[in-house]
């Protein structure tokens, strides 16, 4: 029997939490033989901290074989000590009226604090997942305050748009599903996304060579996944939750098996055209469990020079707004 592993996850009493730590518990992030221990963080609030209670109770009552213990806490002091893994799921919803600078300030603050505690406190292995949004800029912002851990550490999701780019071209080309490969997600978790369909196969096949109408290519289908979160809210009334926590799924699991080519938003160093500073998505391909090494040679065209260009304007325009936040 391995060591049990630690993980932690904040907000583990919202939308994705609820969705998410079943699926951790039943071993589909780390594998159906490594024991773990979830550290469910959420904010200090008495009725928040009792759902939390709740969702404990359910995992008691799931009597998962691989869960040897769940610590709930409201203190990230406690929530990441020892932790293998910190996924930033918790984050403040935009309000109404609420501008985004706004939104990046005030999330700006939580990330801050607990980028620092998690450098102080987590195992020496730790690696660093942010969901909540501004999910790039959030992960920019916890990984400046960290000493100890470097930046490499600190990846944010874009999973969630992969699997969407992937169904999108399955469904636009009558294909199976699997056989879409190679759709790998660049830039911002937002709507200036961009899916590089010029490098996705289908069967094997250039999938521009399967779906030849280049202007669905470039406009609609970039689009429907840019904006497929308002899509969701628009139908469902709420948020992304279970496809979020099935991406989060996926990109932990895809960060610990080895080969695995992936899109995460990863500090761009400067590749394909990014600001050397952000954190952007682009395809990684996992070395060892929890590192990975970026994939720098997919050739851009002009078309997507352009929306590479945009993406990065808008993870820069974040930036500033964050960086007298991050300064101090
Ligand atoms: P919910 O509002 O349902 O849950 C968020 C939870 O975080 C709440 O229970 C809240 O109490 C908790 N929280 C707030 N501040 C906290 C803090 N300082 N420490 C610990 N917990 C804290 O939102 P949910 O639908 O679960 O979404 C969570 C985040 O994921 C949001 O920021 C959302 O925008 C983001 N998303 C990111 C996606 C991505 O692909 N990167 C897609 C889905 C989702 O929109």
């Amino acid at each position: 029997m391995k060591t049990p592993i630690r993980v932690a996850v904040t907000g583990a009493a919202g939308q994705i939490g609820y969705s998410l730590v079943f699926r951790i518990a039943s071993g589909a992030m780390f594998g159906p033989d490594q024991p773990l221990i979830l550290h469910l963080i959420e904010a200090p609030i008495e009725k928040v901290m009792k759902a939390l209670e709740g969702v404990a109770m359910e995992l008691d009552d799931c009597a998962f074989p691989l869960l040897k213990g769940v610590v709930q806490t409201s203190d990230p002091a406690v929530g990441f000590t020892d932790a293998n893994w910190c996924l930033m799921v918790g984050a403040k919803p935009r309000g109404p009226g609420m501008e985004r600078a706004d939104l990046l300030k005030d999330n700006g603050r939580i990330f801050i604090a607990q980028g620092q505690v998690i450098d102080a406190v987590a195992a020496a292995d730790a690696r660093v997942v942010v969901v909540g949004n501004p999910a790039n800029t959030n992960c920019m912002i916890a990984a400046s305050q960290a000493k100890r851990l470097p930046p490499e550490c600190f990846t944010a999701m874009v999973r969630l748009d992969q699997n969407r780019a992937q169904t999108q071209l399955a469904i636009k080309a009558g294909a199976d599903l699997t056989t879409v490969q190679n759709i790998f997600i660049y830039g911002n978790h937002s709507p200036t996304m961009f899916p590089a369909f010029a490098h996705a196969t289908i069967g094997g096949q250039p999938a521009t060579s399967i779906i030849t109408d280049t202007a669905w290519l470039q406009g609609p289908f970039c689009e429907t996944v840019g904006k497929r979160g308002a899509a969701i809210i628009a139908a469902r009334g709420a948020s992304s939750a279970a496809s979020a926590a099935n991406a989060l799924v996926d990109h932990v699991r895809s960060l610990v098996t080895p080969g695995t080519i992936h899109s995460v938003a990863v500090k761009s160093n400067g590749n394909y055209g990014f600001d050397a500073n952000v954190w952007a998505g682009m395809p990684v391909r996992t070395t060892t469990p929890g590192s990975y090494e970026v994939i720098t040679s997919y050739a851009m065209d002009e078309f997507a020079k352009s929306k590479i260009a945009a993406t990065n304007k808008e993870l820069l325009d974040e930036r500033a707004f964050v960086a007298e936040l991050m300064a101090k």
